[in-house]
C-alpha cells in the first residue's frame, strides 16, 4: 500500500512539473498592426501585460500598417520556432499563401482583433467583435435619434480592413430601411487622428461648412476625435449642429462626450489579451472544440454614461 502511495505521489508531482514547464515554456509570436489608434495601443498593452502575468513569451511585431511587411513577420515566428502565432491582420486579403506554411510547419495560428478571407482551416479560431454589429448598432442609434432623417459624412478606416469593410456595411444596412437617411460623402482617414482631421478639412470645404450634414459617422473614435478639431478649427458646433458618433470606447472620446462634442461609441474592448490567450493555451493543452469566432461582445455609451465609464476605468 505504501509503495502505492508513493507512486501516485511521484505521477502527480510529474504531470504537476511537466503542466508548469509547458505553461512557464510557451512562446507566442503575435504580429500586431500597428499603433494607429488609441485602442490598437491599449490593445498591445494589454496582450503584453496579460502574457507576462500568464509567464508567456511573447514575441511582438509590430507592422506599422504594412501587410507586406507583417506578412514577413509571421513567417520570421516560424523560423523562431514559437509555439503559436497570434495575428491581428492589417487586411483581410492576400494571408493564404503565408498561412499555408505556418500550417506546414506545425504551428496553430489564431486570428484576432480584424479577420482573413483565408479558408478557415488555416487557424484554429478568430477571436473578436462583430463589427458589422457596431455598424448597425451606430446607424440604430442614429435612425432613433433623428426620427429617420439625417443626411451623413463617413470617414472611413483602413482600406481593406474587416472593420472597415463591416462597420460600412452594418450602418448601410439599417439607414437604407429609412428613405430619408443617406450617406453623402464617404473619405478615408486610415483609423487615425490626422486622418480624421484632414478628411473633415476636405468635407468641410466641400459642403461649404457641413451645410445640410446632420451627423458624422467614423469607423473609429480616433478619427472622429481630428473631425471634432478640425470642425472647431473652422467655428462649427459639433455635437450640436451635428450628432458625432464613432466606435472604440476610447478614454478621450468620453472626455469628448462630456465637453459636448460627441455623441454616441460603440465600445470595442481592448483587454481582450486574456480571451485569446486561454484559446492559446487551452488549444496547446489538447482542447480541439473552439468555434472559429469566440466572439467579444460590445456596448454602446453616450454622454449619459461617460462620467460612469470614465470613473469605472479609473481616469
Ligand atoms: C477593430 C480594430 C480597429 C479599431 C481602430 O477591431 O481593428 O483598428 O476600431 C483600429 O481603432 O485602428
Amino acid at each position: 500500500m505504501r509503495l502505492r502511495s508513493i507512486a501516485l505521489a511521484v505521477i502527480t508531482i510529474f504531470a504537476a512539473l511537466l503542466a508548469a514547464d509547458a505553461a512557464w515554456a510557451v512562446t507566442i509570436g503575435f504580429a500586431q498592426v500597428g499603433t494607429e489608434s488609441d485602442w490598437r495601443t491599449a490593445f498591445s498593452a494589454d496582450m503584453k501585460a496579460e502574457a507576462a502575468r500568464r509567464g508567456i513569451t511573447l514575441l511582438f511585431a509590430d507592422a506599422d500598417n504594412d501587410v507586406e511587411r507583417q506578412r514577413t513577420q509571421v513567417l520570421g515566428f516560424v523560423a523562431a520556432h514559437v509555439d503559436a502565432v497570434v495575428l491581428a491582420p492589417v487586411v483581410v486579403t492576400g494571408w493564404t499563401e503565408t498561412l499555408q506554411k505556418v500550417h506546414a510547419a506545425g504551428i496553430p495560428v489564431f486570428i484576432s482583433d480584424r479577420a482573413v478571407d483565408s479558408d478557415p482551416s488555416l487557424f484554429v479560431a478568430r477571436i473578436a467583435a462583430d463589427f458589422n454589429l457596431e455598424g448597425r448598432l451606430a446607424g440604430a442609434w442614429l435612425a432613433q435619434a433623428t426620427l429617420g432623417a439625417c443626411s451623413i459624412v463617413e470617414l472611413q478606416g483602413s482600406v481593406g480592413s474587416e472593420p472597415t469593410i463591416q462597420r460600412h456595411k452594418g450602418f448601410l444596412a439599417v439607414i437604407s430601411q429609412f428613405p430619408n437617411m443617406r450617406i453623402l460623402h464617404s473619405v478615408g482617414g486610415d483609423f487615425t487622428n490626422d486622418g480624421g482631421r484632414q478628411a473633415m478639412e476636405g468635407l468641410i470645404h466641400s459642403t461649404d461648412g457641413l451645410k445640410d450634414v446632420c451627423a458624422v459617422w467614423s469607423h473609429n473614435d480616433n478619427m472622429l476625435l481630428g473631425a471634432i478639431a478640425a470642425m472647431h478649427a473652422a467655428g462649427l458646433h459639433p455635437g450640436h449642429d451635428q450628432l458625432m458618433v464613432s466606435v472604440d470606447g476610447v478614454p478621450d472620446i468620453f472626455r469628448a462626450m462630456l465637453a459636448g462634442d460627441s455623441s454616441m461609441s460603440v465600445e470595442l474592448k481592448s483587454d481582450i489579451g486574456k480571451y485569446i490567450f486561454d484559446v492559446v493555451q487551452g488549444y496547446l493543452g489538447g482542447r480541439r472544440d473552439y468555434p472559429k469566432w469566440v466572439l467579444i461582445p460590445s456596448a454602446l455609451h453616450t454622454p449619459a454614461d461617460a462620467a460612469a465609464v470614465l470613473a469605472s476605468r479609473g481616469l
